[in-house]
């Protein structure tokens, strides 16, 4: 083998990057920890995890050595920040806290941002009904997801998603208390990740997830958990958020047309959208 190795940044760690080779090294070693060379602050780029980057100057015994270049990326997610995303999570509890359509679509459509798969995973589904947990994923098809509904508990619903995930890089978001920090833990098992008993009335967890950071998942792939936050941001552009509907993305892909490339899908002639679909109304408020 010759270095440069191919890598990717699993955490940011003060003045380090932990980053996984792609291939084991001469120990089997796949975890080393990577100071920066001078040459990669020149191109103004901050190192993101998640971020392809080409290693050197390995020392395989003590596990150390420099990441001297690194990849274009594919994509990137701002909150958390993460490069290279294939699949986003978005995971909002069935109960405890209620489930709200409003922040439920806004995370959906704060997901698509990154322009990669966004799988809606509807957690603590111990706590309602078949019948609700049904409801939400037929509501679900009509925002034009197939969703997941899982409890840690469960664990032919933890199966379902593994076989959802790629083996690329996933990604948990989601406000704070949900669960997603628990769902980590039980996917990769001999992670002991904090996670905080919902607090008080407000039925919201404490924020106990610092750092973005991937894990290896034991079928392949890795999964970030992030820290909660309870307002992603949307695109101030109009122009991007038809992109973030996938009501009107199957739309055109099925074939429907418009009379205008730039139709933006409100008032205009010869618009062939089918506007009988729930999130409309916040797609028009949207355009504002
Ligand atoms: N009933 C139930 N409670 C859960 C489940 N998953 C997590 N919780 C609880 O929800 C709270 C918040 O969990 P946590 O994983 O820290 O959420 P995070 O803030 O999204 O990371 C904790 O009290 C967990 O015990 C679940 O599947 N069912
Ligand atoms: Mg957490
Ligand atoms: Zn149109």
């Amino acid at each position: 083998m010759l270095e440069p190795f191919a890598a990717q940044v699993m955490a940011l760690e003060a003045n380090y990057l932990r980053v996984r080779l792609d291939h084991p090294g001469p120990d089997g070693r796949r975890l080393l920890l990577c100071t920066r060379r001078a040459r990669l602050a020149h191109g103004g780029l901050k190192v993101m995890v998640g971020d392809r980057v080409g290693v050197e100057g390995c020392d395989w015994i003590e596990g150390r050595a420099a990441v001297g270049s690194l990849e274009p990326r594919r994509n990137q997610l701002q909150r958390p920040a993460l490069a290279n995303v294939d699949q986003v999570l978005v995971v909002m509890a069935l109960a405890q806290p209620a489930i709200d359509p409003e922040s439920l679509s806004r995370f959906l459509l704060s997901a698509e941002t990154a322009g990669a798969e966004v799988i809606p995973v509807l957690s603590k589904a111990d706590l309602v009904s078949d019948q609700q947990q049904q409801q939400w994923l037929d509501r679900l098809v009509g925002w034009g997801y197939q969703a997941l509904a899982i409890s840690r508990h469960d664990p032919a619903g933890l199966a379902a998603l593994e076989d959802r995930l790629s083996r690329g890089v996933a990604v948990l978001c989601g406000p704070s208390g949900v669960g997603k920090s628990s769902l980590l833990n039980a996917l990769v098992p001999e992670l002991q990740l904090r996670t905080a008993a919902v607090s008080g009335k407000l039925q919201r967890g404490r924020h106990t997830t610092r750092h973005v950071e991937l894990h290896d998942l034991p079928a392949g792939g890795l999964l970030a958990d992030t820290p909660g936050f309870n307002r992603p941001e949307l695109p101030a552009d109009p122009e991007l958020v038809a992109q973030l509907f996938p009501e009107i993305r199957q739309q055109l892909e099925a074939g429907v047309r418009c009379r205008f490339r730039n139709c933006r899908h409100l008032q205009e002639p010869g618009c062939g959208l089918q506007r009988q679909w729930e999130r409309y109304p916040s797609y028009v408020e949207l355009m504002g």
